[in-house]
C-alpha cells in the first residue's frame, strides 16, 4: 500500500512537471509572436502638395501654352491605388493639396507614384525619380521607425515632413513635394 501511494506520487509529481513544461513552452511561444508580431494593420497617410516641371519643356506640339502639360498623378499603397487626380489643363505648375490613405500590415510599406502627361489618345510618364533609369517612384515607409527608403534602400526622407523628388529626363521631368505618415 506504501508502495502503491509512493509510486501514485511520483506519477503526480511528473505529470505536473509535463504539465508546467508545456505551460512554460506555449508561454515562450506567445513571447515570440509578440515580440516578432509585425503583422498589426496601419493606415499610411500620403500628402501631395505640388508637382512643377520647368515652363520652357515642351509637352506637347503647338503654342508654348499648349506645350505644357496636362498632369495626371496617381498614388499607391501596398499595391493599391488609393488616388487618381488630374490637374487642369497646360499648367507647368499645379498645387494637388492631395491627402490620401491606404492600409497595409508590411513592415516596409510600398508606396508608389506616377505622374503623367495625360492626353486624349496618350499618357506619358513625368520623371519624378532622381535615380537614373527610373521615372516612377517605388517608396518603401518603415512605420517602425518613420523612415523613408529608395528603391536603393537609402534613406531619403523622415515621416510627417515635406521632401522633394526631382527626375532628371531633360525632356519630362518634374519635382514632386510629397510626404509620408501613419496611424
Ligand atoms: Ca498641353
Ligand atoms: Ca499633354
Amino acid at each position: 500500500m506504501k508502495r502503491q501511494l509512493f509510486a501514485l506520487t511520483l506519477l503526480a509529481a511528473s505529470a505536473l512537471t509535463v504539465c508546467a513544461e508545456q505551460m512554460l513552452a506555449s508561454a515562450q511561444q506567445f513571447t515570440i509572436s509578440q515580440a516578432g508580431n509585425t503583422n498589426s494593420t496601419k493606415t499610411i497617410e500620403v500628402k501631395v502638395d505640388r508637382a512643377d516641371t520647368s515652363p520652357g519643356f515642351i509637352f506637347d506640339p503647338g503654342s508654348a501654352l499648349e506645350a505644357r502639360p496636362e498632369m495626371m498623378l496617381r498614388v499607391f499603397v501596398d499595391g493599391e491605388r488609393i488616388a487618381q487626380v488630374f490637374g487642369p489643363e497646360n499648367q507647368s505648375s499645379v498645387s494637388f493639396n492631395l491627402k490620401a490613405s491606404g492600409r497595409s500590415t508590411k513592415s516596409l510599406v510600398p508606396v508608389r507614384l506616377e505622374l503623367y502627361d495625360k492626353d486624349k489618345t496618350t499618357q506619358e510618364v513625368i520623371d519624378i525619380n532622381p535615380l537614373q533609369g527610373l521615372t516612377i517612384l517605388n517608396l518603401r515607409y518603415n512605420p517602425a521607425t518613420g523612415d523613408i527608403l529608395n528603391e536603393q534602400g537609402t534613406k531619403i526622407a523622415r515621416s510627417g515632413q515635406f521632401f522633394d523628388m526631382e527626375g532628371l529626363d531633360p525632356k519630362k521631368n518634374a519635382t514632386i513635394r510629397l510626404s509620408l505618415t501613419h496611424r
